[in-house]
């Protein structure tokens, strides 16, 4: 596949992409006007009535509270994708997932998604002369075009993108294999008990939730019946590498201790860290530290456990001192979801608390709760707290990280960002000039304004995996967010003209 977006780290004569090393940290960058260090948090599935600062009244996360009110708090933020993968691939290429192929939710064997020819993000903050590191959660795929070598040296990984150190969950934590990577090796992994990994067929002899659900302490709903691993029946089967499996109570934990290590290596380099949390994802498996705290139920239990975590990178970085320098963003991959696939009591177990706040749909979905995501910029040097209401899109990060490192990015680079960093930084409150979603079906929306138009699919509004309002229908919606946010009435028929507007603006943002 030939990407546009490829072109760029070929551009000759332009010295920041063109792979001439330069020995930037110290010499280039003066300890009295140090540029950021940036952390990037992306956690997984987060509504946007999932926080008490975002209005949730059932549950309490005062370390999120607290990040959101030392900084810029967005109120209308949006992810570009209801799934994880899409989402990732837009925040680090700067190019919306849709015009790629192979974009869509990876699986764990898939190989890596984006092209080591893309300049991401993490190259961006590399050739300013940060040191990079991608923790936690991937998602983007792993090894060439036939998936990963478990067994073997992992490339290209995080490292062959931009990234100087890994330490990754490949997928997610419901899919197979169960493992941690670091710097394109499995961890733990014992040579002599080699990893199989298969997505098709079953492979070797471990017991799978379809043949022995007796086995499983948390019983499927949809799917996740292939091999069991701690007592959870995943997606895709494995055999193998026992002592490199990961304990699923501890890997809050691990992430946790891996970024500490990561800030503290780097505490006097400009750093970027790019961390991926497994919460609030299924399975949803919190320590046993927060298991029966929230009075929400697992799902609860593991927001308290995203809180902690939260917390504990923010006790790092006052406790080297570099808090007050430090660009800290939290935020959402997409949308949340209640029953994703595991019997775990998430609905039942509610009592009231409304993850989509007051959203339709969620994860998936083109409507509002399936993108529009808790965004949290902190920047106690430069950023006066202030709740952001300007229309933004993750997509525009990028763009404004290259700003922010006074760097001007070559034509086709990260082509769908735009540098928008004012309003990034809480300055300026200017609405983004349209923002477009996407949802599972490759459905497309676009906010303009107090417009929203989603455009006809041919998709059917369900499937059977999930219970979700997908958004999919073979007329155009149009709904006016400032008096229906929930998205309840379509006025598509009354405005034929905004209709017309919003779906010339669409396609002229497809075509270009
Ligand atoms: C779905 C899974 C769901 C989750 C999702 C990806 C089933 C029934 N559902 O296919 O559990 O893993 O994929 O989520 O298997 S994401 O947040 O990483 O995009
Ligand atoms: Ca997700």
């Amino acid at each position: 596949m030939n990407h546009p977006y490829l072109l760029w780290s070929l551009l000759p004569g332009f010295s920041l992409f063109t792979g001439c090393t330069v020995s930037p940290k110290k010499e280039v960058i003066k300890s009295d006007d140090r540029l950021p260090n940036v952390i990037y948090i992306f956690s997984d599935d987060l509504g946007f009535g999932d926080l008490s600062c975002y209005g949730a009244t059932k549950i309490q996360t005062p370390h999120i509270d607290s990040l959101a009110a030392q900084g810029a708090q967005f109120m209308n933020a949006y992810a570009s994708s209801a799934t994880s993968t899409p989402s990732r691939f837009c925040l680090l290429t700067g190019a919306y997932p849709w015009r790629y192929e192979n974009t869509e939710i990876a699986t764990g064997n898939a190989g890596m998604i984006i092209d080591t020819a893309c300049v991401t993000m993490a190259d961006l903050f590399k050739n300013a002369g940060y040191v990079t590191g991608a923790i936690g959660k991937w998602h983007l795929g792993l090894g060439g075009p036939n998936g990963p070598d478990w067994n073997g040296e992992i490339t290209p990984s995080p490292r062959n993108i931009g990234f100087d150190y890994d330490f990754v969950i490949p997928a997610t934590v419901d899919r197979v294999p169960c493992v941690y990577v670091e710097n394109d090796r499995v961890v733990n992994l014992d040579p002599k008990d080699p990893i199989f990994v298969d997505y098709n067929k079953k492979v070797g002899n471990w017991p799978t939730g379809k043949e022995n659900p007796e086995l499983l302490k948390m019983k499927s709903s949809h799917g996740h019946d292939n091999t069991i691993i701690n007592g959870i029946g995943r997606i895709g089967y494995m055999t193998g590498g026992k002592s490199a499996l990961w304990v699923d109570e501890d890997i809050a934990d691990t992430i946790v201790s891996k970024a500490k290590a990561f800030i503290a290596k780097n505490k006097e380099n400009p750093f970027f860290l790019y961390l991926g949390t497994q919460d609030v994802h299924v399975p949803r498996i919190p320590h046993p530290r927060f298991a029966g705290k929230s009075d929400l139920g697992v799902r609860g239990d593991v927001i308290l456990q995203l809180d902690w975590t939260i917390g504990q990178l923010m006790h790092t970085l006052d406790s080297l001192g570099i808090a007050n320098n430090t660009l800290f963003i939290f935020t959402s991959d997409n949308g949340p979801v209640i029953d994703d696939g595991y019997i775990d009591g998430a609905l039942e177990d509610l009592n009231g608390h409304t993850p989509m706040g007051i959203y339709r749909g969620g994860k998936y979905s083109a409507y509002e709760a399936g993108t529009r995501v808790p965004f949290i910029v902190r920047w106690p040097d430069r950023i006066k707290p202030v709740k952001q209401h300007a229309l933004f899109s993750q997509v525009d990060v990028f763009a404004s990280m290259a700003e922010l490192l006074g760097k001007k990015l070559p034509e086709g680079v990260a082509p769908d960002s735009r540098g928008n960093l004012s309003v990034f930084l809480g300055d300026e409150s200017k609405d983004r000039e349209y923002v477009v979603q996407q949802n599972l079906n490759n459905t497309l929306s676009i906010i303009q304004g107090k417009w929203k138009y989603i455009e006809p699919s041919k998709m059917p509004n369900a499937v059977s995996w999930v219970e979700m309002d997908l958004g999919n229908s073979p007329e155009a919606q149009l709904y006016d967010l400032s008096t229906d946010p929930a998205e309840k009435q379509n006025v598509a028929i009354q405005y034929p003209e905004v209709v017309k507007r919003l779906s010339v603006l669409l396609n002229e943002v497809k075509s270009r």
